[in-house]
C-alpha cells in the first residue's frame, strides 16, 4: 500500500474516549490512518479531536447499545469521509463482583447491552461500507473471552464477542474484508476504579490493534492475545 492510500484510509473506533480506544486513535493517526472516533463522553472525544487534528480525527458521539443512534453515528461518518475501510469494535464495560451467586443483575444487563448487542450493532451498520472498501474488522475480545473466569457474567459477554469474530470471519469469506480479534489481559485503564500498575498500559494493545492494520491485503490476522509479563519470582 502506498503513503497516499494508506492516508486515505478511514477507522472508525468504538469506546474511542478513553483507555484502549483512545490510544488506539493516537497509534492510528501515527500510521497515517484518518479516524472517526465515538463514545458518550463529547468533552474527551473533543480533546482528542483537538489534540490529533481535525484533518485526521472526526467525532460523533454515539450510545452503542441504541441501534437507531448507532446507525446515524455511522450515516454522519460516511457523509464526512465518504468511506469506513476499518472498524475497532472496542467499546465495553464490566461489570461487579458476586459472581452468579450475589452479583447486581443491572450489571448484566448493561453487560449485554454494549458488550454485545454493541458489538453486532457496530457490525450491522458498518459492514456494508467495510466490504465496499475489502477491509477489516477488529473487535476488541479479552483474554476472558478465551479462558475461564469464576463466576463472571463479563467473561461470558466476552466468550459471545470471541464467538462473533469466528462467525463473521466465516461469513465474510471471500468478501476480501479480515477479522482480528484483540485478546488483552489486564490493561491498566479507567474500566478499573484503581490503578493497575502490573498491568498492560493501554498502548500495549494500541500497537497490536495497528500491527493487524497494517499487515499486507494477503495477511489475515485471526487473534492477538497480549498478556502482562508475569513479575520476576524472588
Ligand atoms: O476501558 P475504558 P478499556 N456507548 O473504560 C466506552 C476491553 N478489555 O479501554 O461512553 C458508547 O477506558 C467508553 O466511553 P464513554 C473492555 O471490555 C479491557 O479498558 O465515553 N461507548 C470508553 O471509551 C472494552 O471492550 C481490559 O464512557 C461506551 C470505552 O467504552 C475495551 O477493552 C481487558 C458505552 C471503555 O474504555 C476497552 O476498555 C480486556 C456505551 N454505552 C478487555 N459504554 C482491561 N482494561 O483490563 C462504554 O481483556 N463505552
Amino acid at each position: 500500500m502506498t503513503e497516499s492510500q494508506q492516508n486515505d484510509r478511514v477507522v472508525l473506533i468504538t469506546g474511542a474516549s478513553s483507555g484502549i480506544g483512545a490510544a488506539t486513535a493516537r497509534a492510528a493517526a501515527e500510521a497515517g490512518y484518518r479516524l472517526a472516533l465515538t463514545a458518550r463522553s463529547t468533552d474527551k472525544l473533543d480533546r482528542l479531536v483537538a489534540e490529533l487534528g481535525r484533518e485526521r480525527a472526526f467525532a460523533v458521539p454515539c450510545d452503542v447499545s441504541r441501534f437507531e443512534a448507532q446507525q446515524r453515528m455511522v450515516d454522519t461518518v460516511v457523509k464526512h469521509y465518504g468511506r469506513i475501510d476499518a472498524v475497532f469494535a472496542n467499546a465495553g464495560v464490566g461489570g461487579g463482583p458476586g459472581g452468579f451467586s450475589s452479583a447486581p443483575v443491572d450489571g448484566w444487563r448493561a453487560m449485554v447491552e454494549v458488550n454485545i448487542l454493541g458489538v453486532a450493532y457496530t457490525l450491522r451498520t458498518t459492514l456494508e461500507h467495510v466490504k465496499k472498501a475489502r477491509g477489516h474488522v477488529v473487535l476488541t475480545g479479552s483474554v476472558a473471552g478465551r479462558r475461564t473466569l469464576t463466576g463472571s457474567f463479563y467473561s461470558a459477554t466476552k466468550w459471545a464477542v470471541s464467538a462473533i469474530g469466528y462467525g463473521l470471519r466465516e461469513e465474510l469469506k471471500g468478501s476480501g474484508v479480515r477479522v482480528t480479534l484483540i485478546e488483552p489481559g489486564m490493561v491498566d485503564t479507567p474500566f478499573f476504579d484503581d490503578p493497575k500498575p502490573d498491568a498492560l498500559r493501554p498502548d500495549d494493545v494500541a500497537r497490536s490493534v495497528v500491527y493487524a492494520l497494517t499487515q499486507p491485503d494477503h495477511v489475515d490476522v485471526h487473534e492477538l492475545m497480549v498478556l502482562p509479563t508475569p513479575p520476576l519470582a524472588d
